[in-house]
């Protein structure tokens, strides 16, 4: 059997995932990669093993005897939008420590920006003002989190170690050392009203479509801050505008949008209340996302559990 990597990416960077795949898989028969197509005047119907990133619609279907795709993103709502996505094969998303300790820092970082007044100050410097704001410490800054899966739980874990007041929300109840945590919707309604600075790591679900919207926003306390590093569509844009104006929110960091690149004429790269990220909160690392692959492909050929299987009625 053998496997195909689908992607569109450039030329020279999926010859690098194919490379460092190829070195982590010595065993398998790796198909030549065609950035956006599919390698001709080879055997489909031999292909088990899809390995997709961002992969063009429709052309997974020319694989009869798929098993598994495994993608590698950690997000597979755009993969499940695509109706020619044939059904039966196994869908794994990618789970790797690295990408998650990257998310961690990103979140952190911004949380402590926040924290720290960055938008104000920033203010300051403009209008060239020396002014000094009282600043509560980090056990003081109630952050919540929006997700508690591999994101959620290392970002958690960092924003705790800095000594931040922590809680998370997710949809089954779950305990974590030293995190207040939260699930369901009342459970939401509960950390809303006590969060300051709120982080959204959820996956994209018919469930979580619009969750930053209006209603969310209304059970803020006013001046809370926003930070989405899910995707562009968990947010309400003309919302999000309302709240900044209004006040309900002062700030919102944002790293990913209902389309990207972000068009230049976006209203939200003048607005002071915006700061507008481009889609880097977590980077895939091929290094080490090759290997997390790897191994889930070795453990897929012994026939043991995979890591990051989807649940695909679920949406994630
Ligand atoms: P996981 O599947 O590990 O975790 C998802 C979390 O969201 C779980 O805690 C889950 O709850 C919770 N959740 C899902 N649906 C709901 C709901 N309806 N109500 C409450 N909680 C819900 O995903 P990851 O942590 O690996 O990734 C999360 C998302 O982060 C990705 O889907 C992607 O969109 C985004 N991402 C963004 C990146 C960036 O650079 N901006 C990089 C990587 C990822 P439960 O535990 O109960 O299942
Ligand atoms: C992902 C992402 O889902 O980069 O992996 O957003």
């Amino acid at each position: 059997m053998s496997i195909l990597i689908l992607t569109r990416v450039s030329a020279e960077n999926a010859a690098m995932w194919r490379d460092l795949l190829a070195a982590a898989l010595p065993e398998e028969t790796l198909l030549p990669v065609v950035p956006g197509g599919l390698p001709e005047d080879v055997d489909l119907s031999e292909v088990d093993v899809a390995i997709v990133a961002n992969p063009p619609p429709g052309l997974l279907t020319a694989c009869g005897n798929l098993k598994l795709i495994q993608s590698l993103w950690a997000g597979v709502d755009a993969l499940l939008t695509d109706d020619t996505l044939p059904a039966g094969p196994v869908l794994a998303r990618l789970v790797d420590p690295a990408l998650a300790a990257a998310m961690a820092e990103a979140v952190a970082t911004w949380t402590l920006w926040l924290h720290r007044q960055g938008p104000d100050y920033q203010a300051s410097e403009i209008a060239h003002e020396w002014r000094q704001r009282f600043q509560p410490t980090a056990a003081e800054r109630k952050v919540g989190l929006l997700g508690l899966g591999a994101m959620g739980r290392a970002s958690a874990g960092l924003l705790k170690q800095i000594g931040f007041d922590v809680a998370g929300w997710s949809r089954t109840a779950v305990k974590i050392p030293g995190i207040r945590t939260f699930s369901g919707p009342d459970g939401l309604d509960a950390m809303l009203a006590e969060t300051e600075i709120l982080v959204n790591l959820l996956p994209l679900t018919e469930e979580t479509r619009g969750i930053l919207g209006a209603p969310l926003f209304s059970k803020l306390p006013a001046g809370a801050r926003v930070v989405n590093f899910g995707r562009g569509d968990h947010l309400v844009p003309a919302d999000l505008l309302v709240a900044l104006e209004r006040g309900q929110l002062s700030h919102a960091v944002l790293d990913v949008f209902s389309k990207e690149p972000l068009r230049p004429e976006c209203p939200y790269w003048d607005n002071p209340q915006i700061t507008v990220l481009p889609h880097v909160a977590a980077a895939t690392d091929p290094r080490t996302a090759a290997r997390e692959v790897a191994e889930n492909i070795r453990r897929f050929r012994r026939g043991e559990p995979l890591v990051g299987i989807v649940e695909r009625k679920r949406g994630y």
